[in-house]
C-alpha cells in the first residue's frame, strides 16, 4: 500500500509545524519530513518538540546532511527521537546543498561516498554496535552510542541467531533514506539505504530514477520490496486548480525551473525561451512577475497541482512508476491547515481503500 508523507519547512515556529503535523497524523498520514537548513529553525528540535505531541506518525529530517554534522551525532540524535517517541524515528540523509556549505567554509568532496558511508557508518550506532571504518571519506577508530538498548535478534521460529557462540544483539531498527537525484547518487544509495527520497513530481523522473535504483538493488543482491521509493514532491491541492494555483505554487515552481538543468527542461519538452524568462525574473528579485511567467507545462512537469481528482491521478500515475511513498511537500495548499484537512478527506482514504 502507498505510504503518504509531508514535508514541513522549520522557516516558521516550531508551534505551528507542531500544529500542523497533529492535523496531519489525524488525516492518517503515515511520514512527517522535517527539512534541514542552517538558516532555519533546528531540525533536531524541531523534531523533538513533534515527537512529544504525536503518537502514532513516523517523523525525521527530510534530510540532513554529512557534511554539516558528523554521522555520529546524528546518529545520537535519531536514537534520542526514537526514544522520544516511541520507536517512531526515521533518517533522512543527502548530500546537502554545495554553494550554501561552501558558504560556511565547509568543503564538499565526494558527496555519493560521503552520504553511502554516513549510512553505513548511522546503521552500526543506532544498532548499538561498534563502527570501525578506513573509508575513502571516513577514518573512524571506534565510535559506538552508549543509549542504545540491544535486544537478542531472533530468527523466523523465534530462537535467538547466535555468531561465535553467543546471541546476536541490536538495537531497534532506525530506517535511513538517502535524498538523490543524479545517477550516480540513485545507485549507490539504492545499494544500502531503506529509501530514497527523490526531489521530483512527475512520471517521466521516476523512470529514469527507477532504472538507476534498480541497478543498485541488483548490484547489492538485494530485492527492490526493500526500498521505499520515495517521490518527494511540491504538491497544492485546492477545489479546482485555480484554487490549487493560488499561494506559492508557481513561485515554488520558478525556483525549480531555475534550479533544474538543461536536460530535464528538455525531458520535459518546456520552451526553454520561457524558462529563461523565469530564471530571469528570479534573478531580478520580480516575484510579482513570477505568476505570469510561470506556464501550466512547467507546473505539471515541476508539481502536482490540482483539485482532489487531478491529484489522484497523477499520483496514480507515480505509483504506477514504482513510487511506494508520495510526500506531500511545499506548498501543499493555498492555506496548509485546508489542504492537510482535504488530503485526509479526499486522498488518503482513496490509498489507503477506505
Ligand atoms: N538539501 C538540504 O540542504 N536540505 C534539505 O532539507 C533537503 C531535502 C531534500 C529532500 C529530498 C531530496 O531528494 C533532496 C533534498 N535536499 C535537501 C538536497 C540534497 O541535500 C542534495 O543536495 C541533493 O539530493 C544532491 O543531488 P544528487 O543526489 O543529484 O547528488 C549530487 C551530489 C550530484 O551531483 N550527483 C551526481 C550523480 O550522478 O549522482 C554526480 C556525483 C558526483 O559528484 N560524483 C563524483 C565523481 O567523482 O564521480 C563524486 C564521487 C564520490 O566518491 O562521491
Amino acid at each position: 500500500m502507498l505510504r503518504i508523507g509531508i514535508e514541513f519547512v522549520p522557516d516558521k515556529p516550531i508551534e505551528k509545524l507542531v500544529k500542523w503535523t497533529k492535523l496531519a497524523e489525524d488525516a492518517g498520514f503515515d511520514n512527517v519530513w522535517i527539512t534541514d537548513h542552517y538558516n532555519n529553525r533546528n531540525v533536531w528540535a524541531a523534531l523533538t518538540a513533534i515527537a512529544l505531541q504525536t503518537d502514532r506518525i513516523m517523523l525525521g529530517p527530510g534530510v540532513t546532511n554529512p557534511f554539516h554534522i558528523s554521522p555520529a551525532l546524528t546518529a545520537s540524535a535519531a536514537v534520542t527521537i526514537n526514544e522520544l517517541s516511541n520507536g517512531r524515528a526515521v533518517i533522512g540523509i543527502g548530500a546537502g546543498d554545495k554553494i550554501t556549505l561552501s558558504g560556511l567554509g565547509i568543503k564538499w568532496d565526494r558527496p555519493v561516498s560521503t552520504v553511502v558511508e554516513s549510512i553505513e557508518y548511522m546503521r552500526t550506532l543506532t544498532e548499538g554496535s561498534k563502527f570501525k571504518l578506513d573509508g575513502k571519506v571516513y577514518k573512524v577508530k571506534g565510535a559506538k552510542l552508549a543509549i542504545v538498548k540491544r535486544e537478542p535478534v531472533l530468527d523466523a521460529d523465534g530462537n535467538p541467531v547466535m555468531k561465535d557462540g553467543k546471541p546476536v544483539k541490536r538495537g531497534p531498527k532506525i530506517p535511513i533514506y538517502a535524498g538523490a537525484q543524479g545517477p550516480m547518487m540513485l545507485k549507490n544509495t539504492a545499494m544500502v539505504a531503506d529509501g530514497i527520497l527523490i526531489n521530483a513530481s512527475h512520471p517521466k523522473d521516476f523512470e529514469i530514477a527507477m532504472t538507476k535504483i534498480k541497478e543498485g538493488v541488483d548490484a547489492a543482491g538485494r530485492d527492490i520490496s526493500e526500498v521505499d521509493v520515495t517521490a518527494y514532491a511540491s504538491f497544492s491541492i485546492g477545489s479546482t486548480r485555480e484554487e490549487a494555483l493560488k499561494g506559492d505554487a508557481k513561485i515554488v515552481v520558478a525556483f525549480i525551473v531555475a534550479g533544474s538543468p538543461d536536460v530535464v527542461l528538455e525531458r520535459h519538452g518546456l520552451d526553454m525561451e520561457a524558462c529563461n524568462k523565469v530564471k530571469e525574473l528570479l534573478g531580478k528579485g520580480d516575484f510579482g512577475g513570477l505568476p505570469g511567467a510561470v506556464t501550466d507545462e512547467m507546473v505539471d512537469a515541476f508539481a502536482v497541482v490540482g483539485d482532489k481528482d487531478q491529484c489522484i491521478g497523477r499520483i496514480e500515475e507515480l505509483k504506477k512508476s514504482g513510487v511506494t511513498q508520495f510526500v506531500v511537500g511545499s506548498p501543499i495548499g493555498p492555506d496548509k491547515s485546508d489542504a492537510i484537512k482535504q488530503i485526509g478527506k479526499d486522498i488518503i482514504p482513496y490509498f489507503k481503500g477506505d
